[in-house]
């Protein structure tokens, strides 16, 4: 890539900027500074449509102005993070900010002022980039380098928010009285703006209201969902068609073939895919995919493609890389199916949180018991846990702009809560025998398997987003054969 002229801002000097800090490039003489401020065609966009989730994104702020009344809310989007000297990592929004403005760029800060019967909301953002004192062209993130940005004007007619210069809101933030609560975490200079007007509780109360806001999906959000997961499904798709590239060389080329189509289709993966062949499955966040795939192994694949509006699906499909599983890998995958099944059947509307879990947990525990690899009666060893050594993790989590969504919520809005109608979890029960566990039998060592779907609750029951993607070992196998071809 290409290296910048200068990393001035024009904050930090009165005068055009005209010269490269480290003089790798000659300076700039003032005839070509006067030819780049003029010649250019006035861009500007007029009569935008709408945002599709603008009426989503205004009622979110609604329902948030009615918790905080009086109250000065600052959401901040966040900043460029550097990843070497000075190349940063791609960005993403805080989803607090994404949820609320339905914008994604960087430096942005949304803020509520009170007002006598709510409030109004200010989209700041960075202007478009001043050709005058040669900003466009010489500083890194002038509008030359990093591609042109919306005009504020733009801003305003996209998401039906007023938006403002975000360079001139440390000052306004700092001369502001009344009360205050930020989303911390996300931007040093709007924190040290406003460091001696908010404290840890308060804004505290604001992080848990935005994420349990975010428990129960509008009908935007579930479209979103599901895009997600048929993106999903065809990344699942095209894995199952170059497995015989991955047996050639690693899990890299299932990692490399799901991201492809994460990137073409969508925003990204939501995280980082698990492309776990063999024994990794036994390891539960196997992201180095750098072993190899073999013939008679499984593999198991967790990943998701997350939209441009930042929803993510969690999938997971344990597949035969020859295409048929054998006799041991069936019995452990139809146990974990059972589960499974038990689970998503005690998703509906007034259901216990946990309910999901103990169903597929029981299962689980019942079929290690009648294998002999743990000594029952079953209630003991789930009393005592004993079925966890290879259960291992909880059997889901909300799903959302996080793959853990909500994870701010109160526990007694979560993990103690009650299931109602617009809620999006996982139900993602598995069974793994580590390759060095020596209470097993030496056949079941260094197998690991999960199912994972994406469970909408409806008002009557739920409905599987990920039903497109078999689940059942006969239904894969006959999936794969038909896509192998
Ligand atoms: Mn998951």
């Amino acid at each position: 890539m290409a290296d910048e002229l200068t990393p001035e801002t024009p904050e930090e000097t009165e005068e055009p900027i005209k010269q490269r800090k480290n003089g790798l490039y000659p300076g700039v003489s003032d005839e070509l500074a006067e030819s780049m401020k003029s010649g250019w065609a006035d861009t500007e966009l007029h009569d935008l449509r709408p945002i599709a989730q603008a009426a989503e994104t205004a009622a979110r702020r609604a329902a948030l102005s009615a918790r905080f009344p009086g109250e000065r809310l600052v959401i901040p989007a966040g900043n460029l993070k550097t990843r070497s000297n000075d190349t940063d990592y791609a960005f993403r929004a805080s989803v607090e900010y994404a949820y609320l403005s339905g914008n994604q760029t960087e430096d942005g800060v949304l803020v509520l002022e009170p007002t006598a019967d709510g409030h109004t909301a200010t989209l700041y953002l960075l202007p478009r980039s001043d050709r005058e004192n040669g900003e466009f062209w010489l500083s890194g993130q002038g509008e030359l380098w990093v591609g042109r940005r919306h005009s504020l004007a733009e801003a305003e007619q996209l998401h039906g928010i007023p938006a403002s210069d975000v360079r001139k809101l440390p000052e306004k933030l700092k001369e502001a009285t009344g009360p205050v609560r930020l989303v911390r975490g996300f931007d040093a200079g709007i924190e040290s703006a406003l460091h001696d007007k908010v404290t840890a509780e308060h804004d505290e109360e604001l992080r848990v209201f935005l994420s349990e806001m975010r428990l129960v999906k509008d009908d935007f959000e579930i479209g979103e969902l599901q895009k997600a997961v048929d993106s999903t499904t065809r990344g699942f798709e095209d894995v199952v068609k170059v497995l015989d590239k991955a047996e050639a060389t690693s899990e890299r080329y299932i990692e490399g073939t799901f991201f492809l189509r994460a990137r073409v289709e969508g925003n990204d993966i939501g995280y980082g895919s698990i492309c776990a062949a063999g024994p990794h499955a036994c390891t539960l966040h196997w992201v180095r995919n750098d072993g190899p795939v073999r013939s008679g192994d499984l593999l198991l694949l967790d990943a998701g493609v997350e939209t441009h509006t930042y929803y993510t699906a969690d999938v997971t499909r344990t597949l035969p890389v020859n295409g048929r599983y054998s006799e041991i890998q069936k019995k452990i995958y139809d146990a974990v199916y059972e589960a499974q099944e038990a689970g998503i059947a005690a998703v509906k509307p007034g259901a216990k949180y946990r309910d999901f879990h103990d169903a597929a947990q029981r299962v689980l525990t019942e079929k290690l018991v009648e294998w002999g690899l743990v000594e029952g009666p079953v209630e003991r060893v789930l009393e005592l846990g004993l079925q966890r050594r290879w259960t291992l993790h909880g059997t889901g989590h909300m799903l959302g702009m996080d793959v853990h969504d909500c994870a701010a919520a109160r526990v007694e809005t979560y993990v103690d809560g009650t299931l109602e109608a617009g809620m999006v979890l996982t139900v993602e029960p598995g069974l793994y025998f580590q390759a060095d566990d020596l209470t097993v039998p030496q056949e079941y060592r260094g197998i690991g398997v999960r199912i994972e779907d994406d469970i909408l609750v409806t008002q009557d029951g739920n409905r599987n987003l990920s039903a497109g993607l078999p689940r059942r070992s006969d239904e894969v196998e006959a999936w794969m054969a038909a896509l192998k071809g």
